[in-house]
């Protein structure tokens, strides 16, 4: 039975786990997560009320890290560390982060105004970004794993909605370059509008 992924094609989160699962049968249903009987449907399969979710038969997987790992248990996509556990927690640290001030500007709330926990999102993108560097020109080049696809789905989507400039990153630049004529990226290309 094909796995189910519940999720949008808006968010990075989901985007991550679409690409990862290039190679494996899946079925997307797509929800409108903040309105609706959709809303409602995802408090039934996910508490915390986020996508993506995954169903596999009797097993149900919240959260998109959580995915990855059970994915990767099944179908040993790759080799995990600690240091590989680290980098995959500053990746979503930035990606949360983006996903918050995000949030906030849909709300209506300035995130040009120096708020404490405006700050906090902003300088969190910017503390991972340049950890990330040495990644970005190396091994993030050379493989395409769950940490590039995260690091790609991640960059994308954040210059895409604004919350990230990409004029002053030419590594970030450079390394959405180098991976953006891949097909699955194009089948899942975030919707511009
Ligand atoms: N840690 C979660 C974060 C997922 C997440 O933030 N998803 C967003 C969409 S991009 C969401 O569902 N937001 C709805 C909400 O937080 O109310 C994961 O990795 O899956």
């Amino acid at each position: 039975m094909a796995y189910i992924l519940y999720g949008s094609k808006t968010s990075p989160f989901v985007r991550r786990i679409r690409v990862l699962l290039e190679q494996i049968p899946y079925e997307l249903k797509e929800m409108n997560i903040y309105e609706g009987q959709d809303s409602v449907d995802l408090n039934k399969l996910n508490p915390v009320n986020q996508i993506p979710v995954l169903v596999d038969g009797e097993n149900t997987i919240w959260d998109s890290r959580q995915i990855f790992s059970y994915l990767n248990s099944l179908h040993r996509f790759q080799n995990m560390d600690w240091q590989d556990e680290n980098q995959l927690t500053a990746i979503d640290g930035a990606m949360n982060a983006g996903v918050a001030l995000f949030l906030m500007k849909r709300s209506g709330i300035n995130i040009i105004e120096p708020f404490m926990y405006v700050q906090r999102q902003k300088e969190r993108i910017d503390s991972v970004l340049d950890y990330l560097k040495s990644f970005m020109s190396g091994q993030g080049l050379e493989n395409w794993d769950f940490h590039s696809i995260s690091l790609y789905c991640f960059l994308d989507w954040a210059s895409i909605r604004g919350i990230i400039s990409l004029e002053n990153r030419p590594d970030c630049q450079a390394f959405l370059n180098h991976h953006k004529n891949k097909k699955i990226l194009t089948l899942t290309e975030i919707p511009k509008a």
